[in-house]
């Protein structure tokens, strides 16, 4: 299996499930700045949406969407605490908040505070909407390890990997105690840490 990735960008979701998981796999680094390949092939070549993530299985074929493919990945592992079984409604509660870091954190970082052509007026919006999404995420980790409880699910690599361009972004974290506590929660994780080593993006001790 292989995936097509670029440090800290969405992809890293899907880095860190597949970890989590044990399954194995290559990764392809991507320019999303030239949006090539470290071949030098275009990203078209394997995603004719021209975004990474992209899952290549043995069999060739290429899945995206990030909150598919962590699902699929998931079941292919077989790993019931990442995702709960199918027809369960535990299964529908981590759906319900891939679907929330999906269209409500992702799609409001990017492309908007990740593009430097965005209207500042815009950009006030977004953060504006994103600390109301922020304070919900906060609420409902009060007492809680994780989204859905005390198991790390998909949801949760992929609310970490969104909330994680906070500190890229200069978006403030301050105001949700709960939620800063989650992050360190989650970056603890050695799957968490082998992932983001792999991608560069952990100050190593020299
Ligand atoms: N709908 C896709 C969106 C993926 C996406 O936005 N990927 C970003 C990185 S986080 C990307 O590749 N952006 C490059 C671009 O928009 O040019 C998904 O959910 O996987």
């Amino acid at each position: 299996m292989k995936l097509y990735y670029s440090p800290a960008a969405c992809s890293l979701a899907v880095h860190i499930a597949a970890r989590e998981a044990g399954i194995r796999f290559d990764l392809v680094k991507v320019d999303l700045l030239k949006h090539r390949l470290e071949t030098g092939e275009p990203l078209t070549s394997v995603n004719r949406k021209n975004v990474v993530p992209v899952l290549e299985l043995d069999s060739g074929e290429r899945l995206t969407e990030a909150a598919v493919i962590l699902q699929w990945l998931a079941d292919k592992a077989g790993d019931r605490d990442l995702l709960p079984a199918p027809g369960s409604l535990e299964r529908v509660r981590v759906q319900e908040w891939l679907n929330f870091v999906a269209t409500e954190l992702h799609k409001s970082f990017s492309p908007w505070l990740w593009h430097p052509e965005t209207e500042e007026g815009t950009k006030k919006t977004v953060r504006e909407r994103l600390a109301a999404r922020f304070a919900i995420l906060d609420e409902e980790l009060s007492g809680r390890d994780y989204l859905t409880g005390d198991r790390f699910t998909v949801a949760d690599a992929y609310a970490f990997t969104i909330v994680n361009w906070s500190n890229l972004l200069n978006v403030d974290l301050k105001p949700y105690a709960n939620l800063r506590a989650y992050m360190d929660r989650v970056a603890a994780r050695p799957a968490v840490r082998q992932a983001m080593s792999a991608e560069g993006l952990l100050k190593e001790a020299a």
